[in-house]
């Protein structure tokens, strides 16, 4: 497929709130990122991804935007960001922001108007409808609340929203709307940033029919609907087309096929996409099952458009301790899982903190947790009259809040995070897991990433080359190649706690990396060698 430095990158999300506090308020910001583009950089990471830092009362960590063209407080100002993306170029790394246009804050000042009355011209930026029955017109769930629909005193009517009740859907129907969002999109591009990363961009068309559905906790029907992809195009034609920007897109309930209408490049719509058949169906890991995820992405999108590679992100359970092993082998397995991210075919992405191998938390009381969803959640289920430990432990392992805690610098007070008091309490284990002490060791989980990406930058067979997965009947070793005309890898690795014999027939002892000292024909725990061919 056709060159693009997009292809050849590396991306390293930042989710700024957690990654380094200059000001002592408790929460990261934007000058915390721009002292540690050194870090970023050294990694040899090519872009960063900002999470959203616009205006915004925060009900979902700046996913709730009230003002578009503004900066938060809590992140800083406009001459930081400035600063920030200056800095960052001098030094060749880019800078994706994150577009939020599925819906806006319930204070954007188009909802506050739009709510005051149905003839309001901003009344149809968002989507309104009449009770049926004198109740919500449909049973349709959203993620972070029982219904999608909440009513609207004044004007007796419901408003749609996919998430929080305080996050109104906008209708993309409208043009002055989509035009708004062009405008914006023009703003940010015209001020130098590299690119967007689209939250939930396939929500963006609404389902017309409103029937109810049978498994209203299954959401797809959210997404995917009819209408998506004139949008698509249309946000290409009239704005990205103009840049030189990456775009990928936060795609959920995508199968390959339906993946590839949004990434094909010959349909001018998204560079690249995050489908979700791993983080939705594999809350822990299964090997087959994320073989044969591989196969069908590999093959769906070959020759027509680029996938991403990521295990983890704000989201979503830090890596090592939903797929790996956070205990007895946390640094060989958080290396295999940074293995598979690299040389998968797709964009790798490193979310902050996984490349020292942080881990996910377990708070004991809900107090604890921040997390919108998972607050909103537990306390739907304990209003069910379910007992409360019972809903928390449930909630535990795949709470958003388990990769959200502070970045680990080093073992002084709040793992070097923040002067002040964290907005999110730090993971007790900082004293013994950060930066400063990966930073010192040769074997850390740190300086093997630092090796894989030299890897993939020095070798296009494992940007570009073909992938085949020599072993898909096997239950704990995944083997593969990438092989571009003479330039051959084969990756191995055993992702269990158990050794496994060296299933291939190979010169065993030149590996070109490896996450284990071991040169026998048995493969240790979490072992992982990348293999040159010729
Ligand atoms: O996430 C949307 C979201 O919840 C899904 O993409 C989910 O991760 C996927 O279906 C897999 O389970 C985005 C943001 O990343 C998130 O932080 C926001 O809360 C949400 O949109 C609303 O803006
Ligand atoms: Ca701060």
């Amino acid at each position: 497929m056709k060159r693009t430095w997009w292809k050849e990158a590396v991306v390293y999300q930042v989710y700024w709130r957690s990654f380094l506090d200059t000001n002592g308020d408790g929460y990261g910001d934007l000058e915390g990122v721009r002292r540690k583009l050194p870090y970023i950089k050294e990694l040899g990471a090519d872009v960063i991804w900002l999470n959203p830092f616009y205006v915004s009362p925060d009900k979902d960590n700046g996913y709730d935007i009230a003002d578009y063209y503004s900066i938060m407080d809590k992140a800083g100002t406009m001459e930081d960001f400035e600063r920030l993306l200056e800095e960052a170029h001098a030094i060749g790394l880019k800078i994706i922001l994150d577009l939020v246009v599925n819906h806006t804050s319930d204070q954007h000042p188009w909802f506050l108007e739009a709510k005051t009355s149905i003839d309001s011209p901003k009344r149809d930026y968002y989507i309104w409808h009449d009770p049926i029955n004198n109740k919500e017109p449909n049973n349709w769930r959203s993620y972070f609340a029982p219904s999608c629909w909440e009513y609207e005193e004044e004007s007796g009517q419901y408003y749609y929203h996919s998430f929080a009740v305080e996050q109104p859907d906008l209708n993309w129907e409208n043009e002055d709307l989509r035009n708004e969002i062009y405008a914006m999109m023009r703003f940010w591009l015209d001020m130098g940033i590299d690119g967007f990363r689209m939250d939930v961009i396939n929500l963006l068309a609404k389902r017309k029919d409103l029937s109810d559905v049978e498994n209203p906790y299954e959401l797809s029907y959210l997404a995917n609907n009819p209408g998506i992809h004139d949008y698509l195009q249309e946000m290409h034609e009239q704005v990205l087309r103009h840049y030189d920007c990456m775009t990928v897109g936060e795609i959920p309930f995508v199968t390959p096929a339906e993946g590839a209408l949004y990434v094909d490049e010959t349909r001018q719509e998204l560079d690249t996409l995050f489908h979700f058949q791993i983080a939705d169906e594999m809350p822990t890991w299964d090997m087959l099952r994320f073989k044969e995820i591989q196969r069908e992405w590999y093959e769906g999108l070959k020759g027509r458009g680029w996938n991403s590679q990521f295990l983890n992100n704000h989201d979503h359970t830090r890596q090592v301790t939903r797929y790996g092993n956070d205990k007895e082998h946390r640094i060989a397995s958080a290396k295999m899982l940074a293995t598979l991210t690299h040389t998968l075919p797709g964009m790798p992405y490193i979310y902050q903190g996984e490349e020292i191998g942080m881990t996910g938390v377990s708070f004991d009381s809900i107090d604890d947790y921040q997390d919108i969803a998972m607050r909103n959640r537990y306390y739907e289920e304990v209003a069910k009259g379910r007992a409360v430990d019972e809903v928390l432990t449930s909630l535990q392992l795949l709470s958003r809040d388990n990769s959200r805690t502070p970045m680990q610098w080093n073992n002084q007070a709040e793992s070097g995070f923040t002067d002040g008091v964290p907005w999110m309490t730090v993971n007790s284990n900082y004293v013994e897991l950060n930066v400063e002490k990966d930073l010192r060791r040769e074997d850390s989980v740190f300086r093997y990433y630092q090796k894989l990406i030299q890897l993939r930058k020095s070798n296009d067979a494992l940007v570009y080359g073909d992938f085949k997965d020599l072993l898909p009947e096997h239950p704990v070793v995944h083997a593969y190649e990438r092989r571009l005309y003479e330039d051959k890898f084969v990756i191995v690795l055993n992702h269990s706690d158990e050794d496994v014999v060296f299933p291939l027939s190979l010169d065993i002892r030149s590996s070109v990396l490896q996450n284990v000292l071991n040169e026998t024909d048995t493969l240790r725990p979490y072992e992982t060698r990348i293999y040159k061919m010729n």
